[in-house]
């Protein structure tokens, strides 16, 4: 490749300087002008990371010309704006992505080159930014790309946690995974602006005292105040000026001490309540489908609401519009009902503060809010325990109770009423935040086909009674293009640009040209093209893998990939006990035989909750699956297994275009959609995964003969887990393949002291996952996928067929759907 000089050549950067002249591209200078003001460091004494964090700050400087630009735009014309309430915001890094979008990439490249520097090596010197568990996460932070992108006048509101999601840590002697915080803010952060003047007061506790005579009002007051202080984050639109603003905001206490403590003399008490209120925004809660019920997580969720709600109607008043034309100005969605508080704290502004009636502050609240629903699983949905609600949001709490009130207006039978209650009865009674966000908005939605058909049928089926299905609807999820294929995987952008004829600004704003491959499936020319790419994608994928492991990957192989949150629902655990069953199969062969077999290359890599003992459980017995078949001299070079520690954005932006196989294996009616599932495919990787989610609506639009399907529908899975109660049959009768995988595990060659045996006791017993009922088609599903691969042309065509069809899948449909269907919003151009 390309040259090197060495970093921090003092030679090179004399000379860059010195050559300084008006002919020097004025993004060198900036370079420079940072290194030199704003890091006060001397040129030749600039390391790959120096060398980021200038270019980051020159690029930042662009970023923050074309934010101002868009936000006065926004104020001038004033019009209807959305809000995406969300606690996650799982960004990744923003220096290659900023560039993109701004069209600067190739001169960054050869100014940094200029100086010595080499630009890959500069833009893996970034941090994650990883506000954000998983799916739900990552879904925003598209969202935010596309709404830019397409210069809709959308805000992202969320937390600055001074913690993203831990860092992950494999024990080097069992396997285990260890947790180790991610100080993410270590180093200043560029793409952020303190916005130290826009601070709001935020309260706690305290009482909320009625008045005003069948008016619904109240005062609140008392109690701890603590100061929100916004920071904003530039999001740039891809080939455009528009730049939007994702605004986190941070804790801080209010006084830095309680003066009146102080002068008391106790200086414990004083300082105590400072670091009350800064905790709130410490860390991101590592949970992704579990609701922990913590009041500091509650406390966060209020802080974060209230701080957002009163920056909009601040932004609203500015206006001076009616408060009751409210919603045709504000369009709110709430990513799940993290932020449902929402829909109190405006009902507390409009009924307590602007004195509207209570009816009216009801229809505004109910225009302009819309909620989604990312799951079904019940151990994920939302209660908050009455008493803790009481103690920390009094008048919040009265609220919801005059809200149940409208309830009463549903003549139903005492069951159902109950069912559709926000408030669950027992000991204590709890606030379910799913029915308070269905109640208080205008419309909910599921996030792919299938999985808003269980919402309606399962989740809240009293409420499509009393509401009507019109309330109902589907937003299938989306990605966005720009980073999930055009910066992860540049080869095949260039390929697909090359082979369509047409500009990269126009498919990759508009990824339904994507079909326009279809016209070359046949050539040979085209085939081998595609192919290459690939296989070098593969290769750097190798290169990583060694670099990080130590280990060599033959690049040859089929490479299969499943890498997600560890959860019994997503069923990592069935791909690791098919391994096992592939890795005897072999080991059963001849030698002769053996050459037979399809070489593969089997990768894992995702986080588990630091609480939750079974997906734990599962990682080392990845980890430890890895070590005995990686160092079987029989077998290695047919099959292989790897897991990635430390799973994050920039892992997936190496792992999805070196895919040939990925695997979304959920056990079917559990994953909502699954977004992976989609970069995967729009890189030409294959599906092995079950009638689920997303999956399903991907194999429509790139037919079911490139996706591999198997394993029990959704409408039988509630049967067969009432069987596995009331009448279980034996595993070694409904699978003897999966028992006899069971049996070696226990047998104790991964490890032995019967460590696995509580994993593999939610197998034998109670089954909840169905692993035994979809064992048997799922191996069924990995020998087709032998077959296919076997015929290498028939499998690029499928490959090429696959990222042809994904045009559906951009984030940026699914913006429009929001932006049209929904929010009612327009773009602004300027
Ligand atoms: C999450 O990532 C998701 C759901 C949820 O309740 C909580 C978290 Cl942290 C995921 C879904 O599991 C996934 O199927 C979906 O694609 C994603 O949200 C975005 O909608």
């Amino acid at each position: 490749g390309q040259e090197k000089w060495p970093k921090g050549d003092e030679k090179t950067w004399k000379t860059a300087m010195r050559d300084i002249t008006s002919e020097t591209p004025d993004i060198t200078k900036s370079i420079v002008h940072h290194v030199q003001t704003s890091l006060a460091r001397a040129p030749y004494n600039i390391d790959d990371f120096g060398a980021y964090q200038a270019a980051a700050l020159s690029v930042r400087d662009n970023l923050i010309v074309n934010w101002n630009t868009t936000q006065i735009e926004y104020s001038r014309k004033s019009q209807k704006r959305a809000y995406y309430l969300s606690l996650e915001f799982l960004m990744g890094r923003t220096l290659s992505n900023a560039l993109l979008n701004l069209g600067l990439l190739d001169q960054y490249s050869s100014s940094l080159s200029s100086l010595g520097f080499g630009i890959e090596d500069i833009l893996v010197q970034e941090r994650d930014a990883a506000l954000g568990n998983g799916g739900l996460g990552r879904l925003a932070a598209c969202y935010l790309d596309s709404s830019a992108t397409q210069e809709l006048p959308v805000w992202g509101y969320g937390l600055r946690y001074k913690y993203g999601i831990f860092q992950q840590l494999i024990k080097a002697d069992d396997g285990s995974q260890l947790e180790a915080p991610d100080p993410w803010l270590e180093h200043q952060n560029p793409w952020e602006l303190p916005r130290l003047d826009v601070t709001y007061e935020v309260r706690f506790y305290g009482s909320a005292q009625r008045w005003g005579e069948g008016t619904g009002r109240a005062t609140w007051s008392g109690g701890q105040e603590v100061l929100a202080i916004a920071y904003d984050v530039m999001i740039p639109g891809y080939g455009t000026r528009s730049t939007n603003n994702l605004r986190l905001w941070e804790s801080k206490p209010k006084r830095g001490f309680d003066l009146q403590s102080f002068n008391a003399g106790n200086y414990e008490r004083a300082v105590e309540s400072s670091n009350s209120a800064a905790a709130i925004t410490s860390v991101l809660y590592p949970n992704d489908h579990t609701s922990f019920g913590k009041e500091l997580r509650l406390k966060q969720q209020y802080f974060w609401t209230a701080a957002s709600l009163a920056d909009m109607l601040r932004r609203f008043k500015n206006l001076e519009k009616p408060i009751s034309e409210f919603a045709e100005y504000n369009a709110i969605q709430l990513n799940d009902t993290h932020p449902t508080l929402a829909i109190v704290e405006l009902m507390r502004i409009l009924v307590d503060e602007e004195e509207l009636s209570w009816d009216s502050a009801w229809t505004i609240v109910t225009n302009t809010f819309f909620f989604t629903n990312h799951t079904v699983l019940p151990e994920a949905l939302e209660k908050w325990s009455v008493p803790l609600m009481e103690h920390l949001l009094p008048r919040h709490m009265q609220i919801i109770f005059d809200i149940v009130t409208v309830e009463k207006r549903f003549p139903g039978d005492r069951d159902r009423l109950a069912r559709l209650s926000l408030i669950e009865e027992g000991f204590p009674k709890q606030v379910r935040m799913a029915n308070l966000a269905v109640v208080g908005s205008r419309k909910v939605n599921g996030v792919a086909e299938l999985h808003s058909n269980l919402v309606q049928k399962n989740l809240f089926p009293d409420f499509v009674e009393f509401y009507g299905l019109s309330k109902f609807g589907n937003v299938t999820n989306g990605i966005t293009p720009r980073r999930w294929l055009d910066q992860c995987n540049p080869s095949l952008s260039a390929l697909i640009t090359d082979t369509l004829k047409i500009d990269r600004n126009v498919w990759l704003k508009d990824l339904y040209k994507l079909k326009g491959l279809l016209a070359h499936v046949d050539d040979p020319q085209f085939q081998a093209r595609w192919a290459a790419v690939k296989h070098q994608n593969k290769e750097r994928l190798a290169l990583f893998v060694e670099r990080q492991l130590g280990i060599k990957v033959d690049a040859h192989a089929l490479f299969d990939v499943q890498i997600k949150r560890l959860h019994e629902y997503k069923r990592q655990t069935l791909n690791i006990l098919g391994v096992i069953h592939r890795y005897l199969l072999i080991k059963s062969l001849t030698p002769e035989e053996r050459k037979k077999v399809v070489k593969k290359v089997v990768f894992f890599a995702g986080k588990a909750a630091p609480g939750y003992y079974i997906a734990k459980l599962t990682i080392r017995l990845i980890v430890n699956v890895a070590r005995v078949i990686n160092a079987d001299p029989d077998t290695n070079q047919y099959l292989s297994l790897f897991f990635l520690p430390d799973y994050s954005v920039s892992v997936a932006e190496i792992l999805i275009p070196a895919s040939d196989i990925s695997q979304h294996i959920s056990t079917a009616g559990t994953e909502a959609s699954g977004t992976s599932n989609m970069k995967f495919c729009l890189n030409g990787g294959l599906l092995v995964g079950t009638v689920d989610g997303a999956n399903i609506e991907i194999a429509e639009e790139v037919g079911d003969d490139n996706v591999f399907f198997f394993g029990n529908l959704t409408p039988d899975v509630e049967d067969l887990r009432y069987r596995h109660t009331y009448h279980p049959i034996p595993v070694e009768q409904k699978s003897p393949a999966l028992a006899h995988v069971l049996n070696t595990v226990s047998s104790g060659i991964f490890g032995s002291d019967g460590v696995y045996e509580p994993l593999l006791n939610t197998i034998r017993e109670g089954d909840f996952y169905l692993l035994t009922d979809d064992f048997d088609s799922y191996i069924r599903a990995l020998e087709m996928v032998d077959e296919a691969y076997a015929d290498r042309t028939e499998w690029v065509k499928k490959s090429i067929r696959t990222t042809a069809k994904m045009g559906k899948f951009s984030s940026d449909r699914a913006i429009q759907d929001y932006a049209q269907e929904y929010w009612n919003i327009e773009s602004v151009k300027f």
